[in-house]
């Protein structure tokens, strides 16, 4: 096999989740603007998600978040998803939207708010056995406003057993994936703050328990590839939450922001296990004043475009260079790969999947979008950004 064939067989195995969430209305705790078309029902948002699939060919499943999408029956979810050519992903809990959770939720100081959080969990659980969901993943709110205001000690403490009822519950091939953020929603401690301390939680509870890296949850100038290859080397990291941070949390396009940090992760994958191994790549992004479905297409495109660079990566030599310390060498082997034009690649790629080799035109000319203007009126906030 030449090597760009190895490159493209590769990248046929790759799999970027896109979020439920994402297809909804969603914006800033300014304002939602509300779009024209977007879906009123989890049915819908699948909808939306199968069009990804169907133009990029590598986004074949969706994360659901509960309650946002909570229905009946989720095993007639699932079967729904299936005919229309995806899965269900990983399941996303919710434990900060309810009056209940003002101080906190699994790290409550009171035993009956952190009963209810755990009880959410254990019913997420319940969910991923009837969608075949392979993964649990969990980001808390918790934290503290002012210091002083609880133990944030003690919170630790109550932080472990509940995670430890959780794991208990999980069963044969499924994975408690720990999300961590520095900031908000809490001004001065969060309970998961860093990469260290979702760390240290997953090592206790077991190798089911792997961190989540959400790429915009993240202080500015943070080497974020490191953290990748570290999580990477003790086989602890779970997956992505992949997004672009230009100030805050603002969950924008994947790639829009840094598009060099995202090609620089993806190397660590690559260098780490590359695409076969279980990294969950996943988006979590929210478009509140651009078209969501172009959105998400031009979001999956811009993972492979970063994957299909890190691939490129001439390693031999770069390993050559490293050995000799040859600074600049090193450094121009990876800025060679960074600097290559794949879209052509990904063109062939696509038409050898039998796809348009352009997602977005292939998208535009569906009648999609004109399609579910007219068919769906008054669409469903996220429930995210409100
Ligand atoms: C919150 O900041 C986290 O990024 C969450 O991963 C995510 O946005 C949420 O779980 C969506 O429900
Ligand atoms: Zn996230
Ligand atoms: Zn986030």
């Amino acid at each position: 096999m030449t090597e760009l064939a190895a490159v493209k067989t590769a990248l046929k195995t790759q799999a970027v989740e896109t979020p439920s969430w994402a297809y909804g209305n969603s914006g800033t705790r300014f304002k939602v603007f509300a779009q024209q078309g977007v879906p009123r029902t989890p049915q819908e948002k699948l909808a939306d998600a199968a069009q990804v699939h169907a133009v990029t060919g590598v986004a074949p499943t969706v994360a659901l978040h509960i309650p946002w999408d909570r229905v009946d029956d989720y095993a007639a979810l699932a079967k729904f998803a299936r005919d229309h050519g995806v899965k269900l992903g990983a399941i996303n809990s919710n434990t900060f939207q309810d009056d209940a959770y003002k101080l906190g939720s699994i790290c409550h100081p009171d035993a009956a708010v952190r009963r209810k959080a755990v009880d959410h969990l254990l019913e997420c659980v319940d969910i991923m056995d009837a969608t075949g969901s392979r993964d649990l993943k969990l980001w808390f709110a918790d934290g503290t406003n002012y210091p002083g205001q609880d133990d944030i000690r003690a919170r630790q403490d109550r932080l472990a057993e509940g995670l430890t009822e959780v794991y208990a519950r999980l069963g044969e091939g499924q994975r408690m994936l720990l999300e961590y953020k520095f900031f908000e929603p809490a001004f001065y401690s969060t309970d998961v703050p860093d990469w260290g301390t979702a760390y240290a939680h997953c090592l206790k509870l077991g190798e089911k328990a792997q961190v989540v890296v959400d790429t915009g949850h993240h202080a500015p100038g943070t080497n974020i590839e490191f953290i990748v290859a570290t999580l990477l080397r003790e086989n602890k990291l779970g997956g992505f939450d992949f997004n672009s941070r230009f100030y805050a949390d603002d969950d924008l396009m994947v790639g829009a922001a840094d598009p060099f940090q995202l090609f620089r992760i993806m190397h660590e994958v690559i260098r780490g296990g590359g695409l076969s191994s279980d990294v969950a790549f996943m988006l979590d992004q929210c478009h509140n004043i651009e078209a969501k479905i172009p959105a998400i297409i031009r979001s999956v495109m811009n993972v492979q475009e970063a994957t299909a660079k890190a691939l490129l990566v001439d390693r031999d030599a770069l390993a050559t260079a490293q050995r000799e310390g040859d600074v600049l060498a090193a450094n121009a082997v990876l800025m060679d790969a960074y600097n290559t034009d794949v879209r052509p690649l990904l063109a062939d790629l696509r038409q050898d999947m039998g796809l348009d080799p352009d997602p977005i035109t292939a998208y535009h000319r569906s009648g999609w979008a004109e399609k579910i203007v007219a068919e769906r009126v008054g669409g469903q906030q996220a429930g995210w950004g409100a």
